[in-house]
């Protein structure tokens, strides 16, 4: 090879390398993974309901894409009904859930929730009883306007919530802080975008709760606490905030699972 042309071989290279690490950092500087808020889906009809709807254990009850309505008076009064309530290992699926929407839907063991999209929280979203011990799901699906809480675990066992889209909402999970039985409650959170939340997780450190929080996106979410604790009460008397955990015995989350867009 002529000096000349090594010389431009060996500039291209240079070149080549200077672009190359400029992409890098360009890639590395976007978020680990930019999230998409999902678009809220359209029903497919309409189911009028004066009652709640039960599903039996160990049944799948799928809705179709129908818009569920409606029970209750969506007002904060906890002695409203469930619109559904699910027995031990029920499946309730793809069902939108229209307002006013009482108080939720109801396990009264463990249960899935996937695909479920409420309009308008009522009381609650979803308050999990079981005393098993045993694991529930939540998976896909998404809440808008809950004046406090989405998910309500009463129960013990440990409540799972993937793939999961609310907006403008108090808490998306909270492990009760003074139901008449307190026991040990476990969250795992994976994937979900909040916009506007107060809180993503409330647990009680006094009974040792265990929340587990991955790639948590929050849109509007500066002020949001991520995992708060408190220490848990007696029925009727109010739990104390203590402080928002990061990577300690009961809050195992680091800042870097979350991203704020
Ligand atoms: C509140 C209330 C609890 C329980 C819960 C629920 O947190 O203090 O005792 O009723 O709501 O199940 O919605
Ligand atoms: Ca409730
Ligand atoms: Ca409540």
């Amino acid at each position: 090879m002529r000096a000349t042309v090594r010389r431009r071989v060996s500039l291209l290279a240079v070149v080549g390398a200077v672009v190359m690490s400029t992409a890098a950092v360009f890639i590395a500087s976007q978020p680990a993974s930019a999230a998409t808020v999902p678009t809220w889906p359209t029903k497919t009809g309409d189911v009028k309901i004066s009652a709640t709807v039960s599903v039996k254990a160990g049944k799948v009850y799928d809705g179709g894409m129908k818009r569920f309505c409606c029970v209750g008076s969506g007002s904060q009064s906890e002695t409203q009904p469930a619109v559904f309530d699910l027995a031990d290992g029920a499946t309730l699926k793809n069902v939108i859930i229209g307002s006013p929407a009482g108080d939720g839907v109801h396990c009264e063991g463990r249960c899935t929730i996937q695909n479920v999209w409420w309009e308008d929280v009522g009381e609650d979203a979803a308050t999990f009883k079981d005393t098993s011990g045993g694991d529930s799901y939540v998976i896909g699906g998404g809440a808008k306007s809950a004046s406090d809480k989405v998910f309500q675990h009463n129960g013990n066992g440990t409540v799972h919530i993937s793939n999961f889209y609310a907006k403008t909402i108090g808490k998306l999970y909270r492990a009760c802080g003074n139901c008449s039985k307190s026991y040990q409650r476990k969250v795992i959170v994976n994937n979900v975008i909040l916009d506007s939340a107060k809180y993503v997780v409330g647990i009680n450190t006094n009974w040792g709760d265990q929340a587990t929080l991955r790639n948590v996106t929050l849109i509007n979410g500066k002020k949001t606490h991520v995992c708060a604790e408190y220490k848990g009460a007696p029925k009727g008397t109010e739990p104390t905030y203590l402080q928002d955990g990061w990577g300690d015995g009961n809050c195992h989350v680091s800042k870097s699972d979350v991203t704020y867009q």
